[in-house]
């Protein structure tokens, strides 16, 4: 049986990763591409939990590397259970955030050290990479009036933050995206939804004609 595609969702808070997986998962399945949809941190019950530790804003402060130890705790839980079962059995897996997002956020954003990052990642997902990588691209201040105008009051711990963090978040991005041209697309995320979904729908064709011609 051949392997399934691995695709992600990358992008600051409010770049609309949320709406596009909805419409990614139906381009695939509307061309018989079984998918199986899933987001970080989480898509394990513990993995939710440790979602929970992570977005909450309670008295207790995380420090950058236990932030970035949960987020891969969560992940070595998810690739094991979730991820590399989906794709041994062919399925197509739409990751609502990887790795790319401690890059950007605990790496770019916090600061910390890109050899632990780059050792904690070797270890909980050795070769296994995205295919694709879908980064919604947007000024910061627009991605967090979108997530503050749906939040409310009720903004999570990296909602709090300020405009600069997530321009750090989208710096750290935009650098992943420039040395891995061929696995990032970077879409206008500030673009109107329907420009926003013709894009995706040319990434996706790209990856099911490599699948075709392989
Ligand atoms: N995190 C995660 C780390 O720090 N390290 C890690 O390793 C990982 C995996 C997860 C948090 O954890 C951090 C990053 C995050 O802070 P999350 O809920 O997955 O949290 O991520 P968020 O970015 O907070 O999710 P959001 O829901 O805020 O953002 P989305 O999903 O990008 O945006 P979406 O689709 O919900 O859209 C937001 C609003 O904008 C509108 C939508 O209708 C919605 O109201 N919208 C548009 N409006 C106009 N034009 C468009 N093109 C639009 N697209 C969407």
């Amino acid at each position: 049986m051949t392997r399934g595609k691995f695709i992600t969702l990358e992008g600051i808070e409010g770049a609309g990763k949320s709406t596009a997986t909805k419409f990614v998962c139906a381009w695939l399945q509307e061309r018989a591409v079984v998918v199986r949809l899933t987001r970080e941190p989480g898509g394990t019950p513990l993995a939710e939990r440790v979602r929970q530790i992570v977005l909450e804003r309670g008295t207790e402060t995380l420090s950058p590397v236990t932030e970035t130890l949960l987020m891969f705790a969560a992940r070595a839980l998810h690739v094991q259970s979730v991820i590399l079962p989906a794709l041994t059995r062919g399925e197509w897996v739409v990751c609502d955030r990887f790795t790319d997002a401690t890059w950007a956020y605990q790496g770019s954003g916090r600061g910390v050290d890109a050899g632990l990052l780059g050792t904690l990642a070797a270890a909980v997902h050795g070769g296994l990479e995205p295919d694709c990588t879908l980064l919604f691209d947007l000024p910061a201040a627009t991605g967090l009036a979108r997530a503050r105008a749906r939040s409310g009051s009720g903004a999570d711990r990296f909602e709090a933050e300020t405009v600069a963090f997530f321009e750090k978040v989208r710096a750290g991005y935009l650098a992943r995206a420039r040395a891995e041209p061929r696995r990032f697309r970077v879409l206008d995320a500030a673009a109107p939804l329907a420009d926003v979904e013709r894009a995706i729908g040319s990434a996706l064709k790209g990856l099911l004609s490599q699948e075709v011609t392989a």
